[in-house]
C-alpha cells in the first residue's frame, strides 16, 4: 500500500529514500527545484549528470523519462532527475507529464526505494496549471503499482499545497 501525504515547504529540506528533481533534458541544472537541488546537494549530483550524458545521453533525457544519480549532500539516496511536460493549451500533452511520475516510482523500484519526495513537476518555468498538475500526480501515482510506502508531495506555496490537498480529499 503506498500513501500519499503532503508537505508544505523546500524539497531540498526532505529526507527520503529519493528526491525527485523536474530537471529538464539537459541535465545540467537550471532555476526553479533543479537549481535548489543542485545548490544544496554540492557538485557530485551534477558530475553524475554529466557521466550520464556523456555515456548514454547524448541528445539530453527525453520528456517524461527518469534518471538516477547520487543525492549528494541531500538527506537522500538517491535524486532521480526527470523531465516535465511544458504545458500547451493547443496539443494534450498530460501523458507526458504523468510518465513523469510513473518512470521516476519504476525506477524508485528499481532502486529499491521506500519513499519518493515529488515536487509539483511542470508547475514553474513550465506553466502547467496548478489544479491540472496536482490532478495527473496524485491519479498517476494512485494508478502505478509500487512497492514504494510513501509518496510524498512536497509543495512550496500554499496555492500549489491547496491543489493537492483537494486532489487527495
Ligand atoms: N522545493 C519544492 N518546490 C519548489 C522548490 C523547492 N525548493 N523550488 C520551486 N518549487 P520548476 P518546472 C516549485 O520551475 O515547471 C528548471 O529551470 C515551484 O514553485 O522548478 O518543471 C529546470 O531546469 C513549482 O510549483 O519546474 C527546467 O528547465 C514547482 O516547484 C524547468 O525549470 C516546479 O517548478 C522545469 O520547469
Amino acid at each position: 500500500m503506498t500513501t500519499m501525504t503532503l508537505v508544505h515547504g523546500d524539497i531540498t529540506r526532505q529526507s527520503a529514500d529519493v528526491i525527485v528533481n523536474a530537471a529538464n533534458s539537459s541535465l545540467l541544472g537550471g532555476g526553479g527545484v533543479d537549481g535548489a537541488i543542485h545548490r544544496r546537494g554540492g557538485p557530485a549530483i551534477l558530475e553524475e549528470c554529466r557521466r550520464l550524458r556523456a555515456a548514454r545521453l547524448g541528445r539530453g533525457l527525453p520528456t517524461g523519462q527518469a534518471v538516477a544519480t547520487t543525492a549528494g549532500e541531500l538527506d537522500a539516496r538517491w535524486v532521480i532527475h526527470t523531465v516535465g511536460a511544458v504545458w500547451s493549451a493547443k496539443e494534450d500533452r498530460s501523458d507526458l507529464l504523468a510518465s513523469c511520475y510513473r518512470e521516476s516510482l519504476r525506477l524508485a523500484d528499481e532502486l529499491g526505494a521506500r519513499t519518493v519526495a515529488f515536487p509539483a513537476i511542470s508547475t514553474g518555468v513550465y506553466r502547467w496549471p496548478m489544479d491540472d498538475a496536482a490532478r495527473i500526480a496524485v491519479e498517476t501515482v494512485r494508478n502505478t503499482p509500487t512497492a514504494v510506502e510513501e509518496v510524498r508531495f512536497v509543495l512550496f506555496d500554499d496555492r500549489a499545497y491547496e491543489a493537492f490537498a483537494r486532489q487527495l480529499d
